[in-house]
């Protein structure tokens, strides 16, 4: 049999059929088409079933769940929807801003407020085009609006943020991943945006930074800089690359990003306020051309992540575990990956990592990963029609 359950329960099944099992065994890439199936993952920690719960997204990038449920979508060509708990998936919500789709942009993550059920509001980013504000070109911006009572529209849509200056050249790099902590300060990650990687060390700059802010997009209280003529007050941490993962550990309240660093510098980090997280100077990372960047892999001044990874798995969003559906994953970091694309699971304890499972490994690119409400696991996928797939526990045999 194989290594796993994974590919013997439709084999099985076409084998049935009566279908040519053995060319299905020598290709690969046919693992593709049967993630989500239902399939039983055996091998794992913990046996798994694979479902899809919702299709027919496109590229999907950000989630989270509203208390009824039903779980907010954001489509990075511009698009935000709703899905039922039955997977149904709505038409587009109206009121959403335009975005520049371009490149590595678009409308990316979405979180509701910590006091949605009464304020009905929502966050989102995405890139867009500015003029003005330190020059003119793409820059992250932060949106504030409120969903509608119905769920079929968002109402008041506010720009609060841009991660300025806006840059001329380039669309990548975005960042763009927002958390809220326990008393409400919102955070928002910001990438370097690629073509001047230096732009992530300066102060003055916004990108490449992890901002925390108020609710209405000021500076929040207590910000490490702030006082600081040189420095932009929203600033939190800097020395950031392309943190697309971004999430409180609901053990110590501490709050962990994913940074998807050069060739080799892939890192985890445990942000602490005014800390320099080294991006361009310090890294593990090399150009992809294999030449060095910076000037080493450590400094006193510059924040050890708690783990990189060579060769890289390329991180895109992250989000703590500790629901029923799987109690021995209980306190995990699930990471979404894009290359090798798959799903990191990292075993915590504090603020430590002490063990790594890779899951799904080389199936599909996954953008996001996210527990539900039922103590599952939803995974993201990042494909032009996307899906999102969920971890059911199945009895261990
Ligand atoms: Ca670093």
């Amino acid at each position: 049999m194989p290594r796993t359950g994974f590919r013997a329960q439709p084999l099985a099944a076409l084998a049935g059929a009566g279908l040519a099992v053995l060319a299905l065994l020598a290709t690969p890439a046919q693992a593709q088409r049967v993630t989500g199936t239902g399939e039983v993952v055996r091998g794992a920690s913990l046996p798994f079933r694979v479902t899809t719960f919702a299709a027919g997204l496109e590229r999907p990038w950000g989630a989270a769940f509203l208390p009824d449920g039903r779980l907010l979508v954001t489509e990075r060509p511009g698009r935000l929807r709703l899905v039922d708990k039955d997977g149904t998936v709505s038409p587009p919500l109206g009121g959403v801003p335009e975005v520049v789709a371009a490149g590595q942009g678009g409308l990316l993550d979405v979180q509701l407020a910590p006091d949605f059920a009464s304020t009905r509001e929502v966050y989102f980013c995405h890139s867009v085009l500015l003029q003005g504000q330190g020059g003119s070109g793409a820059a992250t911006r932060l949106v504030r609006a409120r969903l509608s009572a119905d769920a079929t529209h968002l109402d008041a849509a506010q720009p609060i943020l841009d991660a300025t200056p806006p840059q001329s050249s380039g669309r990548n790099h975005f960042g763009c991943r927002i958390a809220f902590d326990a008393e409400g300060k919102l955070y928002l990650s910001t990438g370097d945006r690629f073509i001047d990687k230096m732009r992530a060390q300066r102060l003055d700059d916004l990108a490449g930074k992890v901002l925390r802010l108020e609710r209405d997009g000021r500076p929040a209280a207590g910000n490490p800089f702030i006082g600081r003529a040189d420095a932009r007050p929203e600033i939190f941490t800097y020395g950031h690359r392309n943190p697309q993962g971004l999430a409180f550990n609901p053990r110590t309240g501490h709050l962990w990003e994913a940074e998807f660093g050069a060739r080799g510098g892939d890192e985890v980090n445990l942000l602490k306020p005014g800390a320099n997280y080294g991006w361009p100077l310090v890294t593990y990372g090399v150009d992809y051309n294999g030449s060095r960047i910076g000037e080493g892999t450590s400094r006193p001044d510059v924040e050890e992540p708690l783990r990189h990874w060579e060769p890289s798995v390329s991180p895109s969003g992250i989000g703590f575990y500790d629901g029923a559906g799987f109690p021995a994953w209980r306190g995990s970091l699930f990471m979404a990956s894009l290359s090798t694309p798959g799903l990191l699971r990292l075993s915590t304890e504090g603020d430590r990592i002490t063990g790594e499972e890779r899951l799904l490994w080389g199936e599909l690119r996954f953008r996001h990963v996210l527990q539900g409400p039922d103590g599952l696991v939803y995974i993201l996928t990042d494909e032009g029609r996307g899906r999102i797939l969920r971890l059911e526990p199945v009895a261990a045999r």
